[in-house]
């Protein structure tokens, strides 16, 4: 009998142990994140929103496979204010970081720190843009300030270093080397991989140089905008193709040639002196690849602009542009591809999130502009796709109004790490579960601060629903402006006067201001960050 028991008790003992272990097994590991940024990347630049001008099949790839917000934006549409909301998880005028160049009070809690705090690995490689080293990151290999197309310097934590090559590829080396060879395979991990192109001056690697120059691309309707029916921003702004663009800088036309053709750069804020400067950075080898090119664009430019009339010179611009910029993000999309090849090829995609969009969208040519910064939508959405297997139904849209503002909250709620509660977005776990009756925001706030400076575009802030915008531009004005996104879809036509739109202006400038008192902004700050900007 007692040996029965003996047994009985030997088997249940067993069992136990074995249905913790397997218990133990099945509790699901906290997901990976792999947040991939690229800078100034319009969504009309990425098939899986259109593919008029562009294939991108490894960055479709991820929505394809999991979900594409068609309504993202931001929150403030330059780049480090848009770094500082993600990091903070904070609207700029919290942050402090409301322009690139207002320094960011570095005590604050930035995302990558809790994770950091919460077991996670953190690494991150590439641009940050931000004037301050990293916190909360084991690894980091970032570009100084904007950074370099063509054999980029990088501030590491053992000091700084310049790596041949060309960023894009660099960049993704980097992020490779760290997740195959020098993470710890037992903890989950938080990698930021943040590429510097598509920005300008849009320098593209000599193959896609060779390769895009051939291309020809369908130009967008608004590309001669005479900016009527638009307040004074939109047509003082320094953005124009035609009017703006630096041959040289933007156009990659040779000093030799502009001088011999007598020519004058376009007076433009920042540069007085034409330069060359990633193609001064090349080494012989990379000069002689780019020179081929060059040559190319130099003889059609000398050919071709003396006789050339207005329309054409900005079809000419228009072109040039197009060519260097989707050739950069040509190489940004193969370099997407190695990485989830990598994913998957080591098990990792399963329980990896993966995430990619721009720290703003980007003008390609509509209202005649490059640039961003402005609220109207080509600045003011940004790509956003997320992979998330077993999580994300594959190949899902959403058309909410999610910004910049909620991707710390999003990326804190789905690792399971508690988010601060001065945080002001919302985390999207509900959206990529498919669960939209747990959302139910109606409007976004946006608010851009940086001017008089490159560009001209003057202060505003305003109010984004679905179906209108209300906008105040201030500073050096005081005006506002109202579209119609349903009718108005290109945003052509300022409809704050007409009668039939009275009752949604009224009912507009209550929601905006409701929006400011839940955000925290005031006239007391917008004053603020004007005396803070003078000094
Ligand atoms: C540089 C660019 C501008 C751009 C700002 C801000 N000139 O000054 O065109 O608007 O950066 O861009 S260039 O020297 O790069 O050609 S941001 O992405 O950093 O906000
Ligand atoms: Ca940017």
């Amino acid at each position: 009998m007692k040996i029965l028991l003996r047994i009985t008790l030997a088997i249940l003992l067993a069992s136990t142990v074995a249905s913790c272990a397997k218990k133990e097994k099945i509790v699901p590991k906290k997901p990976n994140i792999l947040f991939i940024m690229s800078d100034d990347h319009a969504y009309q630049a990425i098939s899986a929103y259109s593919n008029h001008l562009i294939k991108t099949p490894n960055i479709d790839r991820i929505a394809n496979e999991g979900l594409l917000f068609t309504n993202a934006c931001v929150t403030n549409s330059i780049c480090a204010p848009s770094r500082a909301t993600i990091l903070t998880g904070k609207h700029t005028h919290i942050n402090g970081k409301i322009d690139n160049n207002m320094p960011f009070d570095t005590t604050q809690i930035t995302f990558p720190q809790l994770f950091k705090k919460a077991g996670y690995q953190t690494a991150m490689f590439g641009k940050l843009h931000f004037g301050n080293k990293p916190k909360g990151v084991d690894e980091f290999m970032i570009l100084p300030g904007q950074g370099h197309y063509i054999n980029p310097d990088f501030i590491t934590p053992r000091g700084d270093t310049t790596i041949t090559g060309y960023v894009t590829d660099i960049i993704t080396d980097l992020t490779l080397g760290w997740l195959k060879e020098k993470r710890d395979k037992e903890k989950p991990f938080l990698m930021m991989y943040l590429h510097k192109a598509p920005h300008r001056p849009w320098w593209p690697s000599p193959e896609k140089f060779a390769e895009f120059t051939k291309k020809t691309f369908p130009e967008p309707a608004s590309l001669f905008d005479d900016y009527s029916n638009r307040g004074t921003a939109a047509k003082t702004a320094e953005m124009n193709l035609y009017q703006h663009m630096m041959y040289n800088h933007d156009s990659k036309v040779r000093p030799e040639t502009i001088q011999a053709m007598g020519l004058v750069e376009p007076e433009v804020v920042e540069f007085k002196n034409g330069f060359y400067g990633p193609y001064g950075r090349a080494n012989a080898d990379q000069k002689k690849q780019y020179d081929l090119v060059l040559d190319e664009i130099n003889k059609d430019f000398m050919d071709h602009w003396p006789s050339m009339n207005y329309e054409e010179k900005m079809r000419w611009k228009f072109q040039r542009y197009m060519q260097d910029y989707l050739g950069t993000i040509s190489s940004v999309d193969d370099n997407v591809g190695r990485v989830l090849d990598y994913l998957d090829e080591s098990g990792l995609a399963e329980n990896t999130v993966v995430v990619y969009t721009s720290d703003q969208g980007f003008y390609l040519g509509e209202h005649g502009w490059f640039d961003k910064r402005f609220i109207y939508d080509e600045s003011f959405k940004t790509p956003l796709l997320i992979r998330w297997p077993n999580q994300i139904k594959p190949g899902t849209t959403n058309d909410e109004m999610v910004q910049n503002l909620d991707f710390a909250q999003t990326f804190l709620d789905i690792a399971g790490i508690s988010a601060p509660g001065d945080m002001q977005g919302e985390s999207l776990l509900p959206l990529l579960q498919g669960n939209s009756e747990a959302w139910n925001r109606d409007a976004v706030y946006y608010h851009y601060y940086e001017y008089p400076s490159v560009h001209m575009v003057k202060r505003h802030y305003g109010i984004v629903t679905k179906k209108f915008k209300l906008v105040h531009f201030y500073y050096d004005v005081d005006e506002w402006e109202l579209y119609d996104r349903v009718k108005d879809p290109q945003e052509m036509n300022n409809v704050y006067d007409d009668p039939e739109y009275a009752d949604v202006v009224r009912e507009l400038h209550e929601q905006l201001e409701e929006l400011r008192i839940k955000y925290k902004d005031s006239k007391e700050l917008d004053q603020k960050y004007i005396d803070l900007y003078k000094k």
